[in-house]
């Protein structure tokens, strides 16, 4: 049995970023507990706020970020956060070596439901710890991330951590700790499940309508086999799924607006996300480049994303390249 620290120890993974997961797990802990308590903690419902990007928010939204947002800059080595349910990054130490970026609670619209959400973060190193504290400073690409994960509240509450080298899975027991449970997370390079919300077909490039028809015309169709569909609508899930047996999972550009592309967020939900699946040997794409690649430009930015089998995710590509049509 193996603990979460001594398995980074073990690892040599540098003392200060252990010391930052660590602190990032004491929130999660925390969030998972409120999560548990539900309606018994009164923390279920909507609240009467928005964020930055127009969304009501969840009450859990708020108490799950203030419960991170407290615990990361109450330690010297974190110079700043930057989450989803802020509009601008909140500052701690100005000497602080990392800078966190989280999304509370993904998945929020299921909390009333009792489905599973996450806590979904990204660690990079300030670019100049002496300098000014300056939004641009979180405007690296997601290649930068020196750590990234996930914590997955379901049924049982599960770490995803990757810190560049491999991915490794963590249950959380009664006494507390994560205890690892997954070495080594390898995605199957094919699949033949899929995850994206149908509703939104009419939207979609043609590039995409196609990909997906052809899915679903199954064995008489050009793939010459049949696929299954999921959707959770809870982002945590759905990586979580593909990591654990393969799948490809896409929330794709759509016209509905086009000041946005895409719905999720590339710094909270892309990026992270991305990292974990390139480093089990999955792809995560815009459906044209990797997203670890893409240049944010604003902190809030939001992102096209496919991933999951690296075969699925080269074919859903080609589709992309070729521009397809029905
Ligand atoms: P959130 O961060 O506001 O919770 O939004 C992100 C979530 C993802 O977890 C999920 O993949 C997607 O939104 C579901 O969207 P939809 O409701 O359109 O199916
Ligand atoms: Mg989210």
């Amino acid at each position: 049995m193996q603990l979460l620290s001594s398995f980074l120890k073990h690892n040599k993974t540098d003392d200060d970023l252990v010391e930052v997961i660590e602190v990032l797990m004491i929130a999660c802990k925390e969030v998972a507990l409120q999560l548990r308590e539900g309606a018994l903690a009164g923390v279920l419902g909507t609240s009467t706020l928005t964020n930055v990007q127009g969304e009501t928010q969840k009450k859990l939204d708020i108490v799950s970020n203030d419960i991170i947002k407290k615990v990361l800059l109450d330690n010297r080595l974190v110079r700043g956060v930057a989450s989803e349910e802020e509009d601008e990054p909140v500052w701690g130490d100005r000497d602080g070596r990392f800078l966190v970026t989280f999304d509370p609670l993904d998945g929020s619209s299921n909390i009333d439901i009792n489905v599973s959400v996450g806590t979904i973060f990204s660690i990079i190193e300030a670019p100049k710890p002496w300098a000014k504290q300056e939004t641009e400073e979180f405007l690296q690409s997601g290649r930068k991330q020196i750590a990234a994960g996930y914590v997955l509240y379901g049924p049982s509450a599960v770490l995803a951590l990757t810190t560049g080298k491999g991915v490794n899975m963590f249950t959380l027991a009664h006494t507390g700790d994560f205890i690892l449970t997954e070495e080594n997370v390898t995605i199957p390079k094919e699949t033949s499940e899929f995850a994206i919300n149908m509703s939104n077909r009419r939207f979609w490039e043609p590039a995409m309508q196609s990909y997906i028809d052809d899915l679903i015309a199954g064995a008489e169709g050009p793939r010459e086999k049949n696929y299954n569909m999921r959707w959770v609508a809870s982002m945590v899930a759905e990586v979580h799924r593909v990591l654990t047996r393969g799948g490809i999972f896409t929330y794709p550009w759509d016209n509905r607006d086009p000041s946005k592309p895409g719905k999720l967020r590339l710094m909270y939900e892309g990026n992270p996300m991305s990292l974990l699946i390139e480093q089990a040997g999955g792809g995560a794409t815009t459906c044209y480049d990797d997203i670890l690649d893409v240049q944010p430009e604003h902190i809030h930015q939001r992102v096209s994303v496919a991933l999951g089998s690296i075969k699925e995710v080269e074919t859903l590509k080609a589709y992309h390249r070729e521009g397809k049509k029905n």
